[in-house]
């Protein structure tokens, strides 16, 4: 995969947004602003579920399409299948990859996340094209996130992965990025920086900027 894609890779889900936003402007906002990969990520208190989660996979995958950013999906095979999303993004506890790829177009990116060395290495025997590595620091988005391995733990894992693309998620805020691509990341991922910014589309333009002035 092309790596540059990582480097500002927006995450969500209808439950990411404040109480009376669109989510679809949000998504919308943050195309404008410049996010580099899309993943749908539709889990947790009342997420929507069947018909609903579909609709919204295709309105969503839609506006990625008009912005020509690549559309992953969250842990649900067969949704990204039937609607013919980009790729997907499994965690630990998912779909091997291996079983995956004998089913998934061939073009398909797989990211898989990883919180330790162990699993990032693993996950790049089996043909990972990128790693979410993290939580790097304390969020409150995810109720079950593992505790936070800090840039240390992204070193480790950047030693011992080579030069497979890593993303790191997980707390990320405006002030972490110069650290985080100096520790071997190849972009930030995030979810509440942007979706509950209370100008998404400025957070993501700054988030681009950023990055731009952080070039390993
Ligand atoms: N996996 C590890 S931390 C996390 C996920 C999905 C949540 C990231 O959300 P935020 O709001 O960017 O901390
Ligand atoms: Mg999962």
């Amino acid at each position: 995969m092309d790596k540059s894609w990582l480097r500002l890779y927006f995450i969500l889900g209808s439950n990411n947004v404040p109480e009376d936003t669109n989510v679809l402007s949000v998504l919308e906002d943050a195309l404008k602003g410049g996010i580099t990969l899309f993943q749908f990520r539709e889990k947790g208190i009342g997420a929507r579920q069947g018909l609903e989660k579909v609709e919204l996979a295709k309105q969503m995958q839609a506006l990625c399409q008009q912005y020509n950013v690549p559309f992953l999906v969250n842990d649900d095979i067969d949704l990204a299948l039937e609607i013919g999303a980009d790729g997907v993004h499994v965690g630990q506890d998912d779909k091997p990859i291996e079983e995956i790829r004998a089913i998934c177009p061939k073009n398909w990116i797989i990211g898989v996340s990883a919180t330790n060395t162990d699993q990032a290495v693993t996950a790049k025997e089996n043909g990972a094209d990128y790693i979410g590595v993290g939580p790097i620091y304390a969020t409150k988005t995810k109720e079950d996130a593992k505790k936070p391995i800090g840039t240390e733990g992204l070193q480790a894992i950047r030693e011992a992965v080579g030069n497979l693309p890593i993303v790191t998620i997980g707390g990320i805020r405006l002030g972490h990025v110069f650290d985080l691509i100096h520790s071997g990341a190849d972009g930030v991922s995030v979810i509440s920086s942007i979706s509950k910014a209370e100008n998404p589309e400025r957070m993501a333009r700054v988030f681009s900027e950023h990055l731009q002035f952080s070039v390993r």
